[in-house]
């Protein structure tokens, strides 16, 4: 399965991202790694600007499976309060599992916020432009261009590869 993951620091280093990115290796095959942006917050209490970026990870693992795994990974690299908005040192989030939908009680697949948030699709759409989101029918492309205002979004220097 091909899943389309982002990756979500305050830490302005990148190191978290790269620490994400080594780690979710051991689960599979990383195949692109998009460019860093760096965002202004969106609906969130942290007031502090994002580092997101995207990547398509290959994996035998079921979506349950990598939940737990890319939760794990949270924990280890010192993400506290699971679940809540504040100001983290990474967050990670699963986006899209090629055309499948599922829907569990702490997974959903699309991400519910995939279509609204522009620090999702600006990296995804560098990297998976051409993938279809089974709910809208939408490439992520179109998706980019229907987005309304979502704060500021810029590409940095900072390589991930
Ligand atoms: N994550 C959120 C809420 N708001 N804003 C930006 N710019 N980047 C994020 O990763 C982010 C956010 C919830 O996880
Ligand atoms: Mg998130
Ligand atoms: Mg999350």
């Amino acid at each position: 399965m091909r899943y389309a993951i982002s990756l979500g620091s305050n830490d302005k280093s990148g190191e978290y991202l790269k620490k994400a990115i080594d780690a979710l290796k051991k689960s599979g095959e990383i195949e692109k790694v998009s460019p860093v942006y760096e965002t202004e917050p969106f609906e969130t209490p942290c007031t502090e600007n994002f580092l997101n970026a995207c990547i398509i990870l290959k994996t035998g693992m079921r979506p349950a499976e990598l939940l737990d795994f890319t939760q794990g990974i949270e924990r280890s690299l010192g993400r506290t309060s699971k679940g809540d908005k504040a100001c983290r040192t990474i967050d990670i989030d699963i986006l899209l599992a090629m055309d499948t939908i599922f829907y569990s009680r702490n997974l959903r697949i699309p991400h519910p916020e995939l279509h609204r948030r522009g620090f999702f699709l600006v990296p995804l759409s560098d990297i998976a432009g051409g993938w279809i989101d089974p709910l809208t029918g939408k490439r992520i492309k179109e998706l980019v261009e229907d987005l309304g205002n979502t704060g500021g979004i810029w590409k940095t220097g900072i390589s991930l590869e």
